[in-house]
């Protein structure tokens, strides 16, 4: 760890040094993408998975201008009860830092602090993509570059459909990022298991998906990975009520013209309000079940290094 604005907790410091598998796990999350107390609770959560599956869970935020690398648990439900932070991706990381301010990483920003611990795996929600008016607008997110761009592999529900999938899916093959479907070929739409598109490939075990991230990174491909693990059919929200939010709450960031690093925000709290609190309760149960994956990579990742 070469960065002095990197701080590690003592134990995330020994895990590192002891070989013991690391997840990383984003906080804009829960800065931005939750309210309180859904998001302590869920980050709370989220940790304890990884832990039950042998792992060490790493939550990065940027706070008074260090990289914290794990969060005591104090630390972590004063986070979460400051509503008031940045919502911090690759450009803004320097300026946070140098200011001395806080935020939550987003999962490019997430990428390079994991990257910079030396943790492979990293767990989150949703990734940003390709903006639906793109050919407008310009909007990509940042996401995507870092993941052309930092090796790590991303464990997620897919893309929400506030997003445009299919520009999402080609962005990520033109860069040269695998995108792996666990146990399904379909690449999840995030509330809903499939989005129409398929995932580059299928892959059954977290085994065969610590292979192909193993075999990428020696071959000097310093790309990123994105597993896309879909929603528990159980948990997935009804198809035609998220693409309802969706198109209302995409109209309503048009009449206010709302842009630039405002738009994904803005998007998650309307289709999270039009869904009456449904969607809330899915998002916390992708995220466990995406830290269970993610851990179970971890490990295997760990036991091949
Ligand atoms: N999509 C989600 N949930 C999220 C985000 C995106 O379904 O919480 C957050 C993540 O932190 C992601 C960021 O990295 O939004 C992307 O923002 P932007 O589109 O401004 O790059
Ligand atoms: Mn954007």
């Amino acid at each position: 760890m070469h960065s002095p604005q990197l701080r590690p907790t003592l134990e995330v410091e020994a895990a590192l040094a002891s070989g013991t598998p690391l997840v990383a796990l984003e906080s804009t999350i829960i800065s931005h993408g939750m309210p309180y107390p859904e998001n302590l609770r869920t980050a709370q959560e989220v940790e304890a998975i990884v832990r039950e599956e042998g792992a060490v869970p790493a939550t990065i935020v940027v706070w008074e201008g260090q990289i914290r690398v794990g969060l005591e648990a104090e630390e972590l439900e004063q986070f979460a009860q400051d509503r008031d932070v940045l919502k911090i991706s690759r450009r803004d990381l320097p300026v946070a830092l140098s200011q001395g301010k806080s935020g939550g990483t987003t999962v490019a920003a997430t990428m390079i602090c994991a990257r910079m611990a030396g943790i492979a795996v990293f767990v989150t929600g949703g990734i940003g993509g390709v903006h639906r008016d793109s050919e407008q607008t310009l909007d990509i997110s940042a996401d995507l570059t870092e993941l052309a761009r930092t090796p790590v592999a991303v464990v997620c529900a897919g893309v929400k459909s506030i997003l445009d999938i299919p520009k999402t899916l080609e962005f990520l093959e033109t860069h040269g990022v695998p995108v792996i479907g666990f146990r399904t070929s379909e690449f999840p739409a995030f509330f809903t298991p499939a989005s129409g598109s398929s995932a580059q490939v299928r892959m059954d075990t977290p085994e065969e998906i610590a292979r192909c991230m193993k075999t990428q990174w020696h071959l000097g491909l310093d790309t990123g990975l994105v597993i896309a693990n879909p929603i528990p059919a159980e948990e997935a929200l009804d198809d035609r009520l998220v693409q309802q939010a969706i198109l209302d709450s995409l109209d309503e960031a048009k009449a206010q013209q709302i842009t630039g690093k405002e738009v994904t925000p803005f998007l998650l709290e309307r289709v999270n309000q039009r869904t009456h609190g449904q969607s809330l309760q899915s998002n916390t149960a992708l995220i466990r079940n995406n830290a269970r994956l993610g851990a179970r990579i971890a490990v295997a990742y760990q036991r091949l290094t």
